[in-house]
């Protein structure tokens, strides 16, 4: 059997969150049918890859409005707000795991039914006769007192809130792609593992430590060498986060020369 490359989801999710409104219907009748929602599985159905780190929000479907009929891993998801009227976000599926799942029963190794804290989200609005998905510019990143990463302001930003799906994913899952704090844990959600990961309250480890080996030394050095005066947002070498590596992160780097774990 094909395995789906779980890359791939991260771009699915965009799907499922609704940027491509024409591949999946936002609406459905009060009386579900599955006409104007899928009839099995709103975001996935019969799909037996492995699901890892997507967003599954706001999908509709008669029987598993968020999956349905999946048996491989699920995994380091955020499935929530599926279902209008009655809410359902999974059935006949793979028990998830590492997952944040709305009005979950508990089961699964460290699955949490607590509000992801998205930046923003979208509703279901009652239209009378039907519902509808309403996603209006809404913003899937995690909210984070230590920083969240603002796609329209091209900057980090802090929030009042840090949500419970920060480092909460599968602790064997690769999280080196998030940039410090990362707190060594990929978080749960579309963008764990990605440089757009919010980040942790755990100061775990080091900004300075470019190649993840718990040692700041001539190594990472030459990672930050490599991108000099790169003009560039979201790079681990711009140490001080404002788009361009140079001198100021060099002096951030020097401070922590020969740090170890
Ligand atoms: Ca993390
Ligand atoms: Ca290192
Ligand atoms: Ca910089």
């Amino acid at each position: 059997m094909r395995r789906h490359n779980p890359k791939q989801y991260h771009f699915i999710q965009w799907l499922l969150l609704g940027r491509r409104p024409e591949l999946l219907s936002r609406t459905h009748p009060k009386q579900p049918s599955g006409r104007n929602g899928a009839v099995d599985g709103g975001a996935f159905a019969s799909c037996h890859g492995s699901i890892s780190n997507c967003n599954l929000v706001g999908n509709y479907a008669s029987y598993g409005s968020g999956i349905y009929d999946c048996y491989g891993s699920i995994s380091n998801c955020i499935i929530w707000q599926n279902g209008a009227g009655i809410r359902q976000q999974i059935e006949n599926c793979s028990t998830p795991v590492y997952s944040c799942i709305e009005d979950w029963n508990d089961t699964g190794i460290g699955n949490i039914s607590t509000d992801p804290c998205f930046v923003s989200m979208g509703y279901w609005q009652d239209m009378g006769t039907y519902w509808q998905w309403v996603d209006d510019g809404s913003d899937y990143h995690l909210q984070s007192e230590v920083g969240r990463w603002d796609p329209n302001r091209n900057e980090w930003v802090a929030d009042a809130n840090t949500s419970r799906c920060i480092d909460a994913g599968d602790p064997n899952s690769d999280w080196t792609a998030e940039l410090w704090p990362h707190g060594k844990r990929i978080n749960m959600g579309a963008f764990g593992g990605t440089p757009q990961a919010s980040m942790s309250p755990s100061s775990v480890g080091n900004r300075a430590d470019l190649n993840n080996d718990d040692l700041v030394d001539y190594t990472d050095l030459m990672v930050l060498t490599g991108k000099w005066l790169r003009e560039d947002i979201l790079l681990r070498e711009d140490l001080s986060r404002d788009g361009l590596t140079n001198c100021i992160d060099y002096a951030i780097f020097a401070n922590e020369w020969f740090w170890e774990q």
